[in-house]
């Protein structure tokens, strides 16, 4: 066998190698940290900590950057990244992106928070702007439904309750039941930070940035671009209008 065709019969084996996106189709990549609650629980605020969520922010900005997307967004130790339908990253192998973006969020993760974490990563593809806004209203119902049980959950357990206690007092509870039982305890929900309630959505925005030319002695401007951190997102239908200006 000459080394060619030794070489051939080595590369067919890299068998998921060739899978390519589907042309046209917008893309979104999901990330969520493994095993997150492992740590979380013992290191940071619960069931929101602001420096956490700092950390995913900054995690998802350097995605939004380097693959580079249109829109990210954050909850929980999850993040989706959207990106438009002519998007060519490494010709849309599903293996590269996957791969490289599980990478660039762990590394990020691991550098910001100084321990070893790691990300899964996969591929999500909608046909239409309207499948887009779905998925994006879909993670937001998620951030909204899981920080309404995160609230409940971590209020019983500050009451006494054991872990499995707390769960078994929350299962299959309704949304009123939820409410009410976190207003008995001086929590008004709706009254609880944006960003922990809809989720954080992060941006590109232009903006004008001053120089000085110190030769003609004037003052120049030019249009840059940076990305905006939302915390503020609107939810359900507005936030539907919202999602339109990137699709
Ligand atoms: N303490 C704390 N934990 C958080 C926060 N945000 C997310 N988490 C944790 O991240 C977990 C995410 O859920 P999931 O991905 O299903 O759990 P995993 O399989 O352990 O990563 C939650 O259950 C929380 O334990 C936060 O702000 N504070
Ligand atoms: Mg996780």
């Amino acid at each position: 066998m000459d080394n060619q065709s030794f070489e051939n019969r080595m590369r067919e084996l890299e068998y998921f190698h060739n899978l390519r996106l589907l042309p046209g189709a917008w893309v979104v990549v999901r990330v969520d940290g493994r095993s997150f609650s492992r740590f979380t629980e013992s290191r940071f605020e619960k069931p929101f900590d602001l420096q956490f969520h700092q950390m995913m922010v900054q995690t998802a900005q350097a995605l939004l950057e380097e693959m580079p997307g249109v829109y990210a967004y954050t909850e929980s130790d999850e993040i989706s990244v959207l990106f438009p339908p002519d998007w060519d990253f490494f010709g849309r192998s599903l293996e590269k992106i996957v791969s490289i973006s599980a990478s660039i969020a762990s590394a990020t993760m691991t550098h910001k928070i100084g321990s070893f974490v790691c990300f899964d990563s996969r591929v999500w593809l909608g046909v239409n702007a309207v499948q887009v806004t779905d998925y994006f209203s879909w993670r937001q119902a998620d951030a909204t439904r899981c920080a309404l049980n995160g609230w409940c959950y971590w209020t019983m357990r500050k009451l006494g309750l054991t872990a499995s206690q707390a769960t078994a007092k929350l299962d299959r509870q309704s949304e009123a039941f939820k409410n009410e039982f976190l207003f008995q305890n001086g929590i008004n929900f709706n009254d609880l930070p944006t960003w922990q309630r809809r989720g954080i959505g992060l941006y590109w925005e232009n903006y004008i940035k001053e120089g000085y030319n110190p030769i003609n002695q004037q003052t120049v401007t030019t249009q840059r671009r940076r990305i905006k951190v939302d915390r503020d997102l609107p939810m359900k239908e507005e936030y539907r209008e919202f999602m339109a200006q990137f699709l």
